[in-house]
């Protein structure tokens, strides 16, 4: 742990609080690791003055920094993903110890990071905008892109370095400056992520408050960012209830949002699927990450014809999870993040039960003889219910996975989307007419919608977002940059004449 801390720059005692200078003089906190119960190190939180005097540095490096070209800003946004290169192997390492992920998904998960830097540095030269064609006489009509101001990213554990990457990297390249405040169940992980930006900036004499940290309380220290006119967009990751506070903040006053919230991911196994490929895809979708993505798959919709056979081979891949400390390569599954998310997913058990389903395996807690003490660790659960259950449309949190029948391809798809979430879907099937029925607006309704392939592990290149109670949001690739910057259009007259538009004159 001590060499990991090390390579990061980091100690057993660390800030909170990051805007050109270290602070953070509230209160203490010893994160612990789910793996094994064992402090890691302490964070002393920002308090609310320490938070305003962060958010002003923040705020008065934007006025600089958005007057430097882009493709300047993309030059340090390449040296960003150098340096995360550099410490790709201690920064999994953290992600792993901090929040429990296996360490190839952490490095995986770094491996994002670098991807989006290698995007946002091409993107730094590509933020186009239109001209179009006036009615007036000599006269020109153009579009121009331009930075917008301080984003507030607010994260969530599970994907506790990558989230920030997607807004930051693509932050930086349209001249925003960056205040984060990640999940307080992992800081460690974002003030090794704060200390990476920081040298880079200070490197090529950047102020570095334009990526600035504030470490805290949601309801004290994320509230006063959601309320601060000096905020210009809020960039949510976490649940339903907790988006809809956020979003009817950010509204109030007229700020924007980005809101990526709970997903509820389902994939079709349709009888013309290859068997193999649906296995693989939804074992990895509903065991990584202990079933703590938002795009993890959550239910199964599997042909009548072929469910026997499909639920007798998954429930012996679920028998043999290699379950324990996710450092270890052998080891699938890790800890869940805290013994809350374990209890959250005994009572949804209890409830899938009550409702009348059927556990088929898991939600068994590992006993200490494991050799496994101190840990969150839990056995993947299976289950078969009806598609109606009002449990299977809620989002657990949890390697839980429901599997439910379809007859007809359209009946699947009503049983896919007839939840209120829209963030991840998949369809396993060879059949040309299946899958484009599924991609098509008859199809899914959400985000993402993948064919032979599961519901998570997006790639950064596409917009990264869904819609229903997922928020409606788009991060990462495509033109999700455009919601990072304001959008100026201007009429040019070079006739030398007074033209007014829709044919209006004016006699004088
Ligand atoms: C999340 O769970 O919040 O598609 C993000 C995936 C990852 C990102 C998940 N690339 O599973």
């Amino acid at each position: 742990m001590q060499d990991v801390l090390k390579a990061l720059g980091m100690s057993d005692s660390n800030r909170g609080g990051f805007s050109g200078e270290w602070i953070g003089s509230g209160k203490a906190q010893a994160v612990v690791s789910p793996i094994d119960g064992a402090k890691l190190a302490d964070v002393v939180n920002v308090t609310p003055a320490e938070f305003e005097a962060v958010l002003a540095r923040c705020h008065a490096a934007f006025a600089s920094w958005k007057l430097v070209p882009a493709p300047k800003r993309g030059e340090v946004v390449r040296a960003l993903g150098d340096e995360l290169r550099r410490h790709k192997e201690a920064l999994g390492m953290l992600v792993s110890l901090e929040m429990g992920k296996a360490l190839r998904e952490g490095l995986g998960e770094v491996q994002e990071m670098i991807d989006i830097c290698d995007f946002a540095v091409g993107l730094s030269r590509q933020l186009y905008g239109l001209t179009m064609p006036s009615e007036r006489r000599q006269h020109r009509l153009q579009e121009q892109w331009h930075p917008l101001g301080v984003v507030g990213v607010i994260t969530a554990f599970n994907f506790p370095v990558a989230v920030w990457s997607w807004n930051t990297a693509l932050a930086l390249v349209c001249g925003d400056t960056v205040l984060w405040k990640p999940s307080s169940k992992t800081p460690l992980t974002a003030i090794a992520c704060t200390r990476i930006a920081e040298k880079v900036l200070r490197d090529f004499g950047y102020d570095p408050a334009i990526c600035s940290l504030v470490i805290g309380k949601g309801s004290e220290i994320g509230d006063l960012i959601n309320t601060d006119p000096r905020v210009a967009l809020v960039s949510y990751t976490g649940s339903v209830p907790g988006g809809r506070h956020v979003g009817k903040l950010v509204q109030e006053r007229f700020g924007r949002h980005i809101l990526e919230l709970g997903g509820n991911g389902a994939v079709i196994v349709s009888e013309k699927g290859d068997l193999e490929i649906a296995l693989r895809s939804i074992y990895f979708g509903a065991i990584g990450t202990s079933g703590q993505r938002c795009t993890s798959t959550r239910r199964v919709i599997v042909h009548e014809s072929i469910y026997p056979a499909f639920r007798d081979r998954l429930l012996d891949l679920y028998r043999k999870t290699p379950i324990g400390d996710p450092r270890q390569d052998e080891n699938l599954m890790g800890p869940l993040v805290d013994q809350g998310a374990v209890e959250t997913m005994l009572a949804a058990i209890e409830t899938v039960k009550a409702q009348g389903g059927k556990v088929l395996f898991g939600g068994e807690k590992l006993p200490p003889t494991s050799g496994l003490t101190g840990g969150c660790y839990i056995t993947p659960c299976l289950a078969e219910v009806s598609g109606n259950l009002p449990i299977v449309k809620e989002e657990t949190f949890a390697p839980v996975l429901y599997l439910m029948t379809y007859r007809t391809i359209e009946e699947a798809i009503a049983l896919q989307n007839g939840v209120s979430q829209g963030l991840s879907s998949a369809i396993i099937t060879n059949d040309q007419r299946e899958s484009e029925l599924f991609l098509s607006a008859a199809g899914s309704d959400c985000g993402l919608a993948n064919v032979n392939t599961g519901t998570s592990g997006a790639e950064i290149g596409g917009a990264f977002g869904g819609e229903k109670e997922t928020g409606g949001g788009r991060e990462s690739g495509s033109d999700a940059w455009k919601a990072y910057m304001r959008r100026q259009t201007s009429a040019i007259n070079f006739s030398g004449q007074v033209e007014l538009a829709q044919g209006i004159t004016l006699e004088l």
